[in-house]
């Protein structure tokens, strides 16, 4: 049964932006600016859903507008609310997916002022944001030591 949810909670999308889809070894974190509460907190990449948008799109839209990245989508790491989402606070539920990078290089464009590769080893270097850190875990399990 998935956990109970708000009603209409805020859909977010985020990628776990690995180096390999079927062996993963790095994942990419990145360091948030805003909103003050957040700044300086990891997470996965990501944002809001716009209305009409489905996940993926919206993926692809934010993997674009904040690391300037065209992606590959993969798998769904799968959370405990409907639809494989995770819980963020109450008010927010957000869809996860492995990706990897088809164009472009990574770089903090928008709402980040800091990426880095982490190996399995440092997964748990950075301070990850409090609802990416049990998505972070799911991950851990899925990531080969290079
Ligand atoms: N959020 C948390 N972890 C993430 C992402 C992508 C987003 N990995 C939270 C932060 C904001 C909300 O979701 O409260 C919307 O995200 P954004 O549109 O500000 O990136
Ligand atoms: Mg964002």
């Amino acid at each position: 049964m998935p956990l109970d949810e708000p009603n209409d909670p805020v859909e977010v999308v985020a990628a776990a932006l690995v180096d390999d889809l079927a062996e993963p070894t790095r994942l990419l974190a990145a360091r948030r600016t805003e909103p003050p509460a957040l700044a300086g907190g990891w997470e996965l990449p990501g944002g809001k859903v716009d209305p009409g948008e489905e996940a993926v799109e919206a993926l692809h839209r934010e993997l674009r507008e904040e690391l300037g990245v065209e992606v590959a989508v993969g798998d769904r790491v799968d959370g405990p609310l409907a639809r494989g989402r995770w819980p963020l606070g109450t008010a927010y539920a957000m869809t996860v997916h492995l990706a990897v990078v088809t164009e472009g290089t990574p770089e903090p464009i928008e709402d980040h002022d800091a990426l880095r590769w982490l190996t399995a080893e440092d997964l748990y270097a950075v301070p990850w944001l409090p609802g990416d850190l049990p998505i972070v875990d799911a991950l851990a399990a899925r990531m080969a030591v290079p």
